[in-house]
């Protein structure tokens, strides 16, 4: 990658979301234009990635599953140095910014995502990996639209990987996740077919069993609170209730879809994290009552990032009251 000033083809650095979207938009990309790259990536909470490349002229960075509004002025310093910029995203943007250098494939389509952008970028090439990261961001009946020779089995060995490997990059830092994925990345890229890949390596089982590991033990947590309309269960701090808090909250949905669900795990400094879920069978209201406690997200699932242990019976106040109806 090094080489004699003015003779140095320039350097390539693919910077992407570590969770299974993220990848498995770098993968696609990378099979079909191999070439040696410097990868930067984290956990999924790690979304400023682009003011760690250091690129200028003559060099190439693909960014792949982070929003541009987060990671804006990081982008125009990039074009400014004369780096030439590849944008595949579906995060909110805010203003795009318009250079020669910049090249972008956004989408804000609730139903598009990253690997999807890609998948069509590269007309399906590497369908199956898009596949996984399409599974893997939670959009199951769009990956099940997309068409592919898979039988179902097929289908459902890559919806478990996209799903595991999104799991993977839960976690407060990168000490909670069993495997980074910037060396998960390594494994994904060495298989132009990720069903290769789950007959011949461990590692997708590994995550897959890590994944349920959690969730058994989260299970062992039965609500502290519940009424015909909602529950709340309280975790401690730990390294799996770290990762499992938001996945627990969307299995509780699942299988109790008539109530309303909150999962609070302790903070360090003893204060809660809260993780929201409207029931399933009418998906509105989560935001609006995290909002009044300082939180935010969407109508069907939403957080507080800091409820005081004091606010808590409040909290079950309002849970217990709220209406799960469209505004
Ligand atoms: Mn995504």
């Amino acid at each position: 990658m090094t080489g004699a000033a003015g003779a140095d083809p320039g350097r390539r650095f693919d910077v992407c979301n570590g969770d299974a979207d993220g990848l498995c938009a770098v993968v696609q990309w990378r099979l079909h234009a191999p070439a040696p790259a410097v990868l930067v990536t984290g956990i999924k909470r790690d979304i400023e990635l682009l003011k760690r490349v250091d690129a200028g002229a003559g060099d190439e960075v693909l960014v792949c599953d982070v929003s541009l509004q987060s990671n804006r002025g990081a982008l125009q310093r990039l074009l400014e140095r004369g780096a030439t910029v590849r944008y595949f995203d579906h995060h909110a943007a805010g203003d795009v910014p318009v250079h020669p250098l910049l090249e972008s494939h956004l989408t804000f389509d609730p139903r598009s995502c990253t690997s999807l952008l890609m998948d069509a970028h590269l007309n399906g090439e590497f369908r199956h990996w898009a596949l996984v990261g399409i599974y893997g961001d939670n959009l199951a009946e769009v990956a099940d639209a997309l068409p592919c020779r898979l039988g179902e089995q097929d289908r459902a060995r890559l919806r478990q990987l996209g799903e595991a490997l999104n799991y993977n990059a839960y976690g407060d830092d990168e000490g909670d996740v069993r495997i980074h994925p910037a060396r998960l990345y390594e494994t994904l890229v060495r298989y132009r077919d990720p069903l290769d890949l789950m007959a011949s390596e461990p590692l997708a089982d590994d995550l897959i069993a890590a994944r349920r590991a959690d969730l058994k033990v989260a299970a062992c947590h039965v609500p502290y609170w519940q009424d015909e309309h909602a529950s709340v269960t309280l975790l401690p701090d730990a390294p799996w209730s770290r990762r499992v808090i938001g996945c627990l909250a969307n299995q509780l949905a699942r299988a109790q879809p008539r109530m309303a669900h909150a999962v609070l795990k302790e903070r360090i400094d003893g204060d809660y994290v809260v993780s929201v879920r409207a029931p399933l069978s009418s998906p509105w209201g989560a935001h609006g009552l995290c909002s009044r406690f300082g939180g935010a997200g969407r109508a069907a699932a939403a957080g507080i990032d800091r409820l005081a242990v004091s606010d808590l019976p409040r909290f079950i106040g309002m849970l217990s009251a709220n209406r799960w109806v469209a505004p």
